[in-house]
């Protein structure tokens, strides 16, 4: 299998690679600009793996596009993308260019045989907000984004439905729920809160710190794409959730705890403008037709995370210093 994944030295897209090159009989090249959200040392545990290749383009160049499309593929796995919130409330330029612009040079590539299928890789904030007792959203939750990230996420996401129902082109779309892990970038709130607190630093915590947002470990997510790809229906969306849902307090206090730090290093910061109170996930699609559910266990999931941040400080310089540079 011929597979193409977009953003792969991003965080949740070398999670995705790293899996699927266990798998037998898959080649997969990585297109990736390179952002000051994307770095290769990422990606480096398997550079020198046979069946990978990396190819450095930005997917809102037709040109760059089109030498990577010189060959076909079987399947378009498409991560890439401007993904943080706060930046795209300082400019919300390349969000569009990027999650609009980009995910619309691959559908052409798709309608025109290039690729054969695409998943197209989305979050529940295209939903919106929910209130305290509300439903959590199901698949048929109309799409109110609040932000301007999540508004050009859902741009992107009604594309790809127009070219399901104009073209009739194999196409599926995932909306999960905030993804933590291992490589993710310092500007997220975990990877931060935990480098805050290794050194004793404070912790920013937006309004009143009850947003409450429902967080899974980044492999179950890939696992949940993976098994899209098998057995997913063309024109579907599948919602993934970690049924786990958590205000931002409770998140960060976990962490302190796991490292022993005091909670006085939480500091209430002016908060996000237009902040979505809470995100919940109905995934009851995904576990009964496709039989996914997560594996890991919050506790299980943040140790681990936790572990990884405090081995690999140097990433996480590494990282901060790229986005000086960009
Ligand atoms: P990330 O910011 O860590 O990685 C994005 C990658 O895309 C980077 O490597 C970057 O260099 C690359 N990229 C950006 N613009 C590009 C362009 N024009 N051309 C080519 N490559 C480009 O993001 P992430 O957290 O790994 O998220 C991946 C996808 O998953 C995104 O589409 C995001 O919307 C979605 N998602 C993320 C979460 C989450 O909690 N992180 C949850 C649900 C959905
Ligand atoms: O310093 C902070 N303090 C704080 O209180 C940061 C960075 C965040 N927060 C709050 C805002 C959110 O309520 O924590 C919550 C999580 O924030 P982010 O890590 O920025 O994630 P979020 O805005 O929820 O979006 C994430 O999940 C959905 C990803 O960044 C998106 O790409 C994904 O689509």
């Amino acid at each position: 299998m011929e597979l193409l994944v977009t953003g792969g030295a991003g965080f949740i897209g070398s999670h995705f690679i790293r899996l699927m090159l266990e798998k037998e009989d898959v080649s997969i090249t990585n297109i990736d600009a390179l952002t000051y959200a994307g770095h290769i040392s990422n990606t480096e545990d398997f550079l020198a793996n046979k069946n990978y290749r990396f190819i450095q383009a930005d997917l809102t160049n037709a040109i760059e596009v089109d030498r990577v499309f010189e060959q076909q593929y079987d399947w378009i796995v498409h991560f890439a993308a401007e993904s943080h919130v706060d930046r795209s409330i300082n400019d919300a330029t390349i969000f569009l260019d990027t999650n609009i612009k980009g995910t619309h040079n691959l559908l052409e590539k798709v309608r025109t045989g290039r690729a054969k299928k695409m998943i197209h890789v989305s979050t529940d904030e295209v939903y919106g907000s929910l209130q305290q007792g509300d439903k959590p959203f199901t698949e048929k939750h109309p799409l109110s984004p609040n932000n301007p990230y999540s508004a050009s996420k859902a741009g992107a996401d009604l594309l790809v439905r127009s070219y399901f129902k104009t073209y009739g082109i194999p196409v599926m779309i995932t909306r999960c729920s905030n993804n933590y892990g291992p490589n993710q970038h310092p500007e997220k709130l975990i990877p931060k809160v935990i480098q805050c607190a290794l050194h004793d630093q404070s912790i920013p915590l937006y309004g009143d710190g009850l947003n409450v947002r429902d967080w899974l470990y980044v492999e179950d997510h890939c696992r949940a794409i993976e098994r899209v790809m098998k057995r997913g229906q063309y024109g579907e969306v599948y919602n993934v959730g970690g049924r786990n849902e958590r205000s931002n307090k409770e998140v960060i206090k976990a962490i302190l705890h796991f490292l022993g730090k005091d909670e006085h290093l939480i500091t209430y910061v002016q908060d996000r403008q237009g902040h979505d109170r809470r995100y919940a996930i109905d995934q009851t699609k995904i576990q009964t037709e496709l039989q996914w559910e997560p594996t890991y266990s919050f506790s299980e999931g943040l140790q681990k995370t936790i572990n990884w941040y405090a081995q690999n400080e140097e990433w996480f310089h590494t990282m901060l210093k790229w986005c000086e540079r960009k």
